[in-house]
């Protein structure tokens, strides 16, 4: 990426109103809806989800999720059989978001999954993280987890999930399209075209000397995902 997050700290983030917030699911489903952030909390049971994080620039981490599979949600709007794609849309509020003067993305910040990426169970709506409400600067009051993707796909901060018949652009898409793709796998055989994806710098691991470890097609979760991509060429959807 460009930098955007290094040097910069979330200094602004404490002052996120997170409430009243709202949740809109709309497009091509039967019952589109509004929830506010209680009625999304209680839509489903929450659970502790440890999943592994691996950022796109090489590094990596290990963290304790709380949430629900966003297919809990999917399924209660019931979408039509034209939809194909989700698009995930956040808060792109200038009074309370200084960082939005920057021009480096297209805001609002907005991702896509494919709508059979978006049902799985693995895909997680987090609400918090290590046992605690989500911390402002992580996505307060709800957030996207892919951990089979590289970590930008996280949408955070939510306030549409839309659903589409067309893949839908997204931000780091748009910005550079040659070095961040739509599917954004974690795949060590892609490289970014200005570094290696073949190994990673694991976060707790002992700092800059610890040895890098070797990253794992779709971050070790291809038991439960590569179906999800049976025949495509993940060289060209990358
Ligand atoms: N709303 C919103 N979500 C976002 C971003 C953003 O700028 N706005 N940045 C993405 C990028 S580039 C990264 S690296 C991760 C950072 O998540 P973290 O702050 O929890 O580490 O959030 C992703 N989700
Ligand atoms: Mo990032």
């Amino acid at each position: 990426e460009f930098g955007l997050d290094k040097g910069e700290p979330a200094r602004n983030a404490g002052t996120l109103k997170t409430r009243p917030w709202t949740v809109r699911i709309e497009g091509l489903v039967q019952k589109p809806q509004t929830l506010d952030i209680d009625s999304l909390l209680k839509l489903s049971a929450q659970e502790e989800r440890i999943y592994r994080l691996r950022c796109v620039e090489g590094w990596s981490m290990v963290i304790p999720w709380v949430g629900y599979s966003l297919s809990e949600l999917l399924k209660n709007v019931q979408p039509l059989s034209s939809a194909k794609y989700v698009e995930f849309v956040t808060l792109a509020d200038k009074a309370q978001m200084p960082g939005l003067r920057s021009g480096v993305l297209d805001w609002p910040y907005t991702e896509g999954l494919r709508l059979d990426e978006a049902m799985h169970p693995l895909t997680l709506l987090a609400f918090g993280m290590y046992g605690e409400v989500l911390p402002n600067q992580n996505g307060a009051p709800v957030r996207l987890v892919v951990p089979w993707k590289y970590g930008f796909k996280s949408a955070k901060s939510l306030v549409a999930i839309r659903l589409t018949d067309k893949e839908p652009g997204t931000a780091w898409n748009k910005a550079a399209r040659n070095e961040y793709g739509f599917y954004s796998n974690v795949n060590p055989e892609v490289d970014h075209p200005r570094w290696s994806q073949a190994t990673e710098r694991r976060i707790g691991e002992g700092g800059l000397f610890a040895k890098k470890r070797k990253t794992l097609m779709f971050n070790g979760y291809g038991d439960q995902v590569a179906q999800l991509y049976a025949g495509m060429d993940l060289k060209k959807f990358y």
